[in-house]
């Protein structure tokens, strides 16, 4: 079980160079991680966007433009489109998020012909590192799908159970959360939260421990669950929280980015190849560990 991004970055190394598509390179941020992560061997760029302009951010960051290859577009969508194009022809390994908008670029990926859809939903990870949680914590989905239904969620849980099968996990634990551990017929999450459970038990959804509906507190917290009663197999050993909609998620997320310190990372799941959707406030490190989990991913076929 890899449980710190450094495990992480040092066994993609292992796998490492994969060819890495940037759909709209030409942004500082974007090509020192892109650098950062040549030099540690993981990956060799194709930067797509403006050739001119990626060019002059190589130069003032003293980056060796020989080492990479350029595809001019200076349009963001037309850009995107040929990145993920890259992809889907199989010249590139995994796609990565540039200097463009979300939505943007999920609508390439999305695209029938071109696109990098498979038979199932796509939904978004961001994976976080706490110092003080033992491992790695993933929390799903707070970018890509607005307000799933049980349907959804059914689907973006198995995602999730897979993504942490790349991180070595056997047996993954996976909280549902809601605002509270009992069902409530007037909350729709936890409503979701009981079927997703009982999904699990009668193997409608496969490859993990899944628990609830779960508040938070006793999601992470096992000494809070005893407190409260609350018998659980995930309590205190979570590896990934499956929330009620965007909003939470991406709430949840930001608030632990900004307030706790915590070292994010973020992909997509679902696609035949790996998607490393980063935010532009990332730091480069930052995107240097979401390349990295987009390695894993290829490696474990779950992305
Ligand atoms: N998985 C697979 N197929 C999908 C998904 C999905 N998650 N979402 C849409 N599709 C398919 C649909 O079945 C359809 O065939 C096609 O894609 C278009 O569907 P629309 O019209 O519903 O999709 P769009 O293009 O209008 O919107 C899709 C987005 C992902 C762009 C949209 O859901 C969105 O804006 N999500 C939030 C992105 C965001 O702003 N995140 C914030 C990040 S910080």
């Amino acid at each position: 079980m890899l449980k710190t991004f450094d495990e992480v970055i040092e066994r993609a190394c292992q796998y490492g160079p994969k060819r890495l598509s940037v759909a709209v390179s030409q942004a500082e941020d974007v090509m020192t991680a892109v650098e950062k992560a040549r030099q540690e061997g993981l990956v060799n760029g194709i930067l797509v966007g403006d050739k001119e302009e990626t060019i002059s951010v190589c130069k003032k960051l003293n980056i060796d433009t020989k080492n990479y290859e350029f595809i001019n577009q200076k349009d963001k969508t037309e850009a995107a489109r040929a990145a993920v194009k890259l992809v889907s022809e199989k010249k590139a390994d995994l796609l990565m998020k540039g200097m463009l908008g979300t939505a943007r670029i999920l609508k390439a990926v999305l695209d029938k012909e071109i696109g990098l859809r498979t038979q199932r939903l796509l939904s978004h990870a961001y994976i976080l590192k706490l110092k003080n949680y033992d491992r790695l914590l993933t929390m799903t989905d707070g970018a890509m799908n607005i307000a799933p239904n049980l349907e959804q969620k059914a689907q973006i849980l198995q995602n999730v159970i897979e993504f942490c099968h790349s991180l070595e996990i056997k047996e993954p634990k996976i909280a549902i959360l809601a605002a509270v551990e009992l069902v409530n017929p007037n909350m729709q999450a936890t409503i979701d939260a009981a079927c997703l459970s009982k999904m699990v038990e009668r193997g409608q959804i496969t490859g993990g421990i899944v628990d609830g509906p779960l508040a938070f507190d006793n999601a992470i917290s096992k000494k809070a669950a005893l407190h409260k009663g609350i018998q659980s197999q995930v309590s205190g050993e979570v590896d990934a929280v499956l929330v009620p909609e965007i909003e939470s998620g991406n709430i949840f997320a930001k608030s632990l980015v900004y307030l706790a310190n915590a070292e994010p990372a973020g992909v997509l799941l679902g696609t035949n190849s790996p998607v490393v959707l980063v935010s532009r406030s990332d730091t480069a490190i930052s995107k240097v560990r979401s390349i990295a989990l987009g390695i894993l991913m290829s490696i474990h076929n779950n992305g």
